[in-house]
């Protein structure tokens, strides 16, 4: 098993720069390369990580997913002057070419194919490349939004040659729409695309038809292409995690990725001036934390936009924590999505209901837009005061979330726990009894525990006080609890798994996981008793995704004789290997039912499971 982090990094990509005044570029810089690295730095996390030196892509590798005419023209832009540079990149929306692009943009898809190298290979398990120029909004035949070369799409054709691979998750998390490998994939199964990005029924760049959730894919591609637009700005971490559980995370364990490459931008951050969103760094700790969990850990990711330099190096260094297995911080902000982002939510599943098994039996129905558009609320139009105010409030808005970082990230980087898993056996027994892990946490600490979130699977004689708001419990048993109806704060979960495979993620997904994250306790205590519903698989999915709360402070109780099952989720609080959860099956419909009844029941409360606007109360 594969173990370590990759980093991939070049200072030569900082030489493609912007060599005359052009507004729409000049946030492209070569600092937002050097400041992640500097900032990697001083986090300690660059020796933590394995170097892996960057090439340059060749042309066969460019020739993977560009034409012959657009490696020439950009060839051909190595020896041009200044005015004869500024025509050609006149030809295309929003690129500059400098004499060095050429070579930079080959060292950019260089980076990322060594990056799928040494994940591929197995010298290591995960990794991330600094790249500049990004690539996603790159065409067949055309450079686009900053982009020369389709760093990522290059990858996956790449990936599928050389390992053979026939599923490959693409998951595009910058704030723009990645249209360049849109297009590119859009009539490949092997390719499932994934992209959230603002979009304001269509009037944000690229401001196209098919950015919209409507574009599902083409031909036997059909199915494959994920839009998720986002029609306000101002989307928080909230938003962003919904997203995660009622979208893409369904979809992606459904469709079962041997290679997770991700189109890494975060302009979707706080204090970014293009995405003019609100969500901080820690969110990418979770979003990374959660698609580590695929494809045995096979995670490739790739930088593409982010121009708030300092949202950008938080969050790239939050990922590259994340990477190395370090504890995940709690996440911050108000808990519930907003109605904007439920309904994009909705329409997406909507659109998607035909070709995604998970989602069969869901009642999922379009919505007309009608309310967000009445709900937009537009920013007080620019135009109204003069450019050079809005610079200036550009300038003191950049700083303003400059300082706020500063603070933020003191209050959400933790120390790391010298020991990261500790366990107990019970005397004289030849089996592991229990493993708890994580945090060694003093008395002092421990009283300071407000929420504690107890997950018990199978029958379980001491079932705490459900008036007890310190304590929030699921219990997960084959048959109704008799004289213990559900409450905010009891909640019974009938689930029993399939015997064939694996139905327990969408129980997870779609219903644990948002509830815990509504809650956000401070512990979390997952017991197992005897006559357990669930399998190893099972088990071992709810283990895995939960340590994302609580700084990953999760305690294991295990009452059960299988040393299958303790090794299993031993490994799990490792961290050291994310296990394969098994066959994949679809919930039946009675199932899908179960799990509605208890959304309608719970959504008021735990507001995070919201994935329709019908009756549930959101965020505004
Ligand atoms: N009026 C990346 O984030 N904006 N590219 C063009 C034209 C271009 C963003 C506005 C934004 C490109 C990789
Ligand atoms: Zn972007």
């Amino acid at each position: 098993m594969a173990s370590g982090t990759a980093l991939v990094y070049d200072e030569e990509m900082t030489t493609h720069k912007l060599l005359w005044s052009d507004p729409v570029c000049d946030i492209e810089v070569p600092e937002r390369l050097s400041s992640s690295y500097e900032q990697l730095k001083r986090y300690h996390l660059v020796e933590r990580c394995v170097h892996v030196p960057a090439r340059e892509g060749s042309e066969e590798e460019i020739l993977l997913v560009h034409s012959s005419e657009h490696l020439e023209v950009a060839k051909s832009t190595q020896t041009m002057n200044e005015e004869e540079l500024k025509r050609v990149s006149g030809n295309y929306d929003a690129f500059f070419f400098h004499p060095n692009t050429y070579h930079c943009a080959r060292l950019a898809v260089g980076a990322t194919l060594q990056l799928v190298d040494a994940v591929m290979s197995g010298k290591v398990c995960n990794g991330m490349a600094l790249v500049r120029p990004p690539g996603h909004h790159s065409q067949r035949n055309a450079a686009n939004g900053f982009c020369l070369f389709n760093n990522v799409a290059i990858a996956a054709e790449y990936a599928k040659l050389k390992y053979g691979l026939q599923r490959i998750l693409v998951v595009d998390w910058d704030v723009h729409h990645g249209q360049g490998t849109q297009y590119i994939f859009e009539e490949d199964p092997s390719v499932l695309y994934f992209s959230w990005h603002r979009y304001e029924h269509q009037e944000f760049w690229p401001s196209l038809k098919e950015s919209d959730y409507h574009a599902v894919g083409l031909g036997k591609g059909t199915g494959f292409n994920i839009n998720l637009p986002w029609n306000k700005i101002g989307m928080e971490n909230s938003d962003y995690l919904a997203a995660f559980f009622h979208v893409l995370l369904p979809m992606a364990f459904e469709f079962d990725p041997q290679l997770v490459l991700v189109s890494s931008g975060y302009d979707s951050g706080i204090g970014d001036p293009e995405g003019q969103m609100n969500a901080t760094p820690e969110v990418f700790a979770h979003l990374t934390y959660f698609l580590k969990q695929l494809a045995n850990g096979k995670l490739c990711v790739i930088l593409e936009g982010g121009y708030h330099l300092k949202s950008l190096s938080e969050s790239v260094c939050m990922t590259v924590k994340t990477l190395l297995g370090d504890p995940i911080p709690q996440i911050t902000g108000e808990m519930a999505p907003c109605l904007s982002a439920v309904e994009s939510i909705q329409n997406v599943r909507a659109a998607h209901k035909p070709y995604w098994k998970w989602l069969m039996y869901e009642d999922t129905s379009f919505l007309q837009n009608l309310s967000t558009k009445s709900h937009l609320l537009k920013k007080a139009n620019p135009s109204s005061s003069t450019e050079h105010e809005s610079q200036i409030t550009n300038i003191s808005e950049t700083a303003r979330v400059e300082r706020f970082l500063e603070r933020h990230m003191t209050n959400v980087l933790f120390p790391v726990p010298p020991i990261k898993t500790a366990t107990t056996d019970s005397k004289g027994s030849t089996y592991l009894h229990s493993v708890h892990l994580v945090k060694e946490m003093d008395k002092t600490e421990l009283k300071a525990l407000v929420r504690v979130l107890c997950i018990f699977v199978g029958d379980m004689q001491i079932i705490p006080n459900t008036e007890d708001r310190k304590i929030l419990t699921i219990h997960i048993c084959e048959k109704e609890q008799t004289g213990k109806s559900s409450s905010k704060h009891y909640i019974s979960l009938n689930w029993k798994e399939d015997a064939e495979g694996n139905d327990f993620f969408f129980a997870v997904l779609g219903f644990i996981l948002p509830v815990a994250y509504s809650y956000q306790p401070n512990l979390t205590v997952i017991a197992v008793g005897p006559n357990r519903s669930l399998g190893i698989n099972g088990i071992s999915l709810l283990f895995a995704l939960l340590q994302g709360l609580a700084e990953s402070r999760i305690f294991a109780v295990i009452e059960d004789k299988d040393i299958n099952l303790m090794q299993s989720v031993a490994k799990i609080l490792l961290g050291a290997s994310t296990p394969h959860f098994g066959v994949y099956v679809p919930p039946t419909q009675e199932k899908v039912n179960k799990m509605k009844i208890l959304r309608d029941q719970f959504q008021k409360e735990w507001k995070m499971l919201q994935c329709s606007v019908k009756d549930g109360i959101s965020r505004h």
